[in-house]
């Protein structure tokens, strides 16, 4: 890999948050409830020296983007002025926030701070997030996750096949139906539309027991998927480490890793045989590169989390990269929405991390 440029010098003059919610294609229904529209609270860092990094979190619900908003703003207080280099200042936030602790959105909102200043840094020295994070840019192999939510049966194969209409080569189904049987049907009837060769991954939120999961994991076994994602609760390594062991489907977790530690604990455990840390909770940028170098020397495939237009360009530098996460739900706010082309994301040839606001799009769906 090239070596990584130095960081500009920028500071930090201010930081600004503006709570969204989007509009989604699809609906989301996963077997943790129904999700329509997309809260995204956006953040840009105004830095000294006229750049502007931007960045958003996905907050799960509305009301947590004003408490994400609250504690940017305790953010700013303590790294205003300051000199921007992302390390240093997740160290000193971290500190700052000693008491309450780095976990929840006190790292929501640290995590998509270092996402803004890494897009700032990047900007400045003229290169794409990607080299900045010392990678070639490249075409990242993505899957479809937009939509295949817990739907009626009829809807989903006719919802498979539009997801497939960009040049996917790949969806995620979510699954945790009441019965085996209907996770079965769904599995079917999406199998049964998509052309052969498309890979079909499935994805529980956690909703099994240990004792359903083995029994659902080894029906799932005959059906030739790409992998099983979070089928029981996400802490539960141990748990997680059984059902690797005893199932052929490559087990794969990761969106709930909280910071390298996380991580880490998950891979002591052998809890997992694919992995998939999420740009907010591995603690930005900085997380998640460190999250490659774990995968690489685990020698674990790692794919992204949500976040498509920064992981993208993360992906690059990660030596085991698997699969981007596709989601367009941000795509409505930008001016460029990351391109997908033949099943790839193309990392876009300019500054930054590519996530610029469509003003006008922004004031529409302000909340
Ligand atoms: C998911 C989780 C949370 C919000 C949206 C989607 C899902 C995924 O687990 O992996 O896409
Ligand atoms: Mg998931």
């Amino acid at each position: 890999m090239p070596p990584k440029p130095a960081f500009p010098p920028l500071t930090v003059r201010s930081i600004r948050a503006v709570g969204v919610e989007v509009p989604m294609t699809y609906a989301l229904g996963t077997s943790r409830g129904r999700i329509v529209k997309a809260p995204l609270l956006l953040i840009d860092v105004a830095t000294g020296e006229g750049v502007t990094g931007r960045s958003y979190v996905w907050s799960y619900f509305p009301q947590a983007m004003t408490a994400i908003a609250s504690i940017l703003g305790a953010v700013e207080e303590h790294v205003r002025s300051r000199r921007i280099d992302p390390g240093a200042l997740w160290a000193s936030l971290a500190e700052r926030f000693g008491l309450i602790g780095v976990q929840g959105i006190v790292r929501m909102a640290m995590a998509g701070f270092d996402v803004a200043c890494w897009d700032a840094l990047a900007q400045a020295a003229g290169v794409p997030l990607a080299r900045m994070a010392g990678a070639e840019p490249r075409r990242i192999p993505a899957y479809n996750s937009c939509g295949l939510g817990l739907m009626p049966l009829d809807a989903l194969a006719g919802e498979a096949e539009k997801l497939l209409a960009g040049g996917f080569r790949a969806v995620k189904l979510r699954l945790g139906y009441p019965t085996l049987k209907e996770d079965l049907d769904a599995v079917h009837a999406v199998k049964r539309r998509i052309p052969a060769g498309t890979a079909l991954m499935v994805d529980y939120n956690q909703a099994l027991s240990l004792d359903e999961a083995l029994a659902r994991g080894r029906a799932l076994d005959r059906e030739d998927l790409a992998w099983l994602e979070e089928p029981i609760r996400h802490d539960d390594y141990a748990g997680a480490a059984m059902l690797a062991r005893e199932l052929d489907l490559p087990v794969q977790i990761g969106e709930n890793f909280s910071l390298l530690a996380g991580m880490t604990a998950a891979l002591d455990a052998s809890a997992c045989d694919l992995v998939m840390p999420d740009l907010e909770r591995i603690g930005g940028v900085s997380g998640f590169l460190a999250a490659a170098k774990l995968a690489d020397a685990r020698k674990i495939k790692m794919s992204s989390h949500l976040y498509p237009e920064a992981s993208a360009h993360l992906l690059a530098a990660t030596p085991t990269c698997h699969y981007l996460e596709y989601v367009d739900w941000a795509a409505p706010l930008l001016r460029d929405p990351l391109r997908i082309e033949d099943g790839h994301a193309v990392i876009p040839d300019a500054p930054g991390s590519g996530v610029v606001w469509d003003d006008k799009a922004v004031e529409r769906y302000r909340v």
